[in-house]
């Protein structure tokens, strides 16, 4: 069963034997006919934890960002996103291809966007240009090295936008990381935002799925949108008990995952590696030739996934221990030669 230690994203974490207990016990009904108690009480609990009227939940946050997008936009517009924004890079295009919208990029450190900056990218009103219509920020960023998003400046973003006629997005994938790391809870942190995604699949260890929240007049035409997706399905009670299970005793001990990133960020920089130091559970670490390095790792049983040329990715889960962070240590020393 054990592929050494991976480390290449959070999603590949397992259920845990209690979980799947808690999946088997599940009351269970035909969601699509909205008979399925299981997935409401999931829906209800994270309209409430989010400070959102409703929730919908969804096989994926791929599926949770597109769906946001798709509601908050008309077909021809513009979206402001961060250069490294999930949609931009790992979404198949699906925003421009099945939203009818076009990105546009803004830069920014680590995944954090300056509002003068994003002031400037939104297009005056004129015949020729596109709707500039909605917002998209993420939470914890991916690209960005799990960086927290500092909430000063979410809230300047938010009243940019509102300011501006933009709706708002918080890709929050992995917000539950940000909300234990900061602190701050989950309502704050989304307060400003029309919509926020967060995943049940990735450091939460749930098998599938992930929610979207907003207000109700979105979250219905949210629900059309899933089922024209084909994402709509039946017993998902099954899945949304993993979910709830997931809420109540797994986003507590992602701060264990924290200290061992901060454990590996250590060992690698005394080891005198550069990387950028982690604020979650994900770590950026500057390798020479990183598709070449990330080989040899894997030869010393560690995996990784390369991000750049010179950089690769490590992401902390409930599937690593401590053991596995000094081998990981250790892997890295070997790997150099
Ligand atoms: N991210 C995955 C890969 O797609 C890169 C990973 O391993 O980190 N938003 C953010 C910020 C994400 O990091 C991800 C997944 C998603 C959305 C999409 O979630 P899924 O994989 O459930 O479609």
């Amino acid at each position: 069963m054990s592929q050494g230690i991976d480390l290449r994203s959070d999603t590949v974490s397992l259920p845990t034997e209690a979980m799947l207990a808690a999946m088997m016990a599940a009351e269970l009904g035909d969601d699509v006919l909205g008979d399925d108690p299981t997935v409401q009480r999931l829906e209800a609990r994270c309209a409430a934890l989010s400070g959102k009227e409703a929730a919908l939940f969804v096989p994926s946050g791929t599926m949770a960002n597109l769906i946001a997008i798709e509601v908050s936009t008309r077909r021809g517009d513009e979206v402001l996103a961060h250069e490294a924004a999930h949609p931009f890079h790992y979404e198949a295009g699906g925003a421009a291809g099945l939203a009818g919208i076009q990105l546009r990029l803004v830069p920014g450190p680590r995944g954090v966007m300056d509002p003068d900056v994003v002031a400037a990218a939104i297009r005056p009103e004129a015949p020729h240009h596109p709707r500039t219509s909605l917002l998209c920020v993420e939470d914890t960023h991916n690209r960005g090295g799990g960086r927290i998003q500092p909430l000063e400046n979410t809230d300047a973003l938010c009243a940019l936008a509102r300011e501006r006629g933009l709706a708002s997005h918080l890709d929050g994938a992995r917000i539950l990381n940000a909300v234990v790391a900061s602190g701050v809870p989950l309502e704050r942190r989304a307060r400003g935002f029309d919509t926020v995604s967060f995943c049940f699949s990735k450091g939460l260890g749930c098998p599938v799925g992930s929610i979207l929240c907003g207000d109700r007049g979105r979250m219905i035409r949210a629900r059309r949108m899933r089922k024209m997706l084909g994402g709509a399905t039946r017993q998902a009670g099954l899945l949304a008990a993993a979910a709830l299970y997931a809420l109540d005793h797994h986003v507590d001990r992602l701060a264990e995952d924290h200290r061992r990133a901060q454990e590996l960020a250590g060992g690698l920089a005394e080891a005198g590696f550069a990387l950028e130091p982690p604020e979650t559970n994900i770590l950026v670490v500057a390798v020479p030739s990183a598709p070449a390095f990330v080989e040899r790792l894997g030869q010393h049983g560690v995996r990784c996934f390369p991000v750049a040329d010179d950089r690769l990715r490590l992401v902390v889960h409930l599937g690593i221990d401590d053991a596995d962070v000094q081998a990981t240590l250790g892997a890295f020393t070997a790997a150099r030669g």
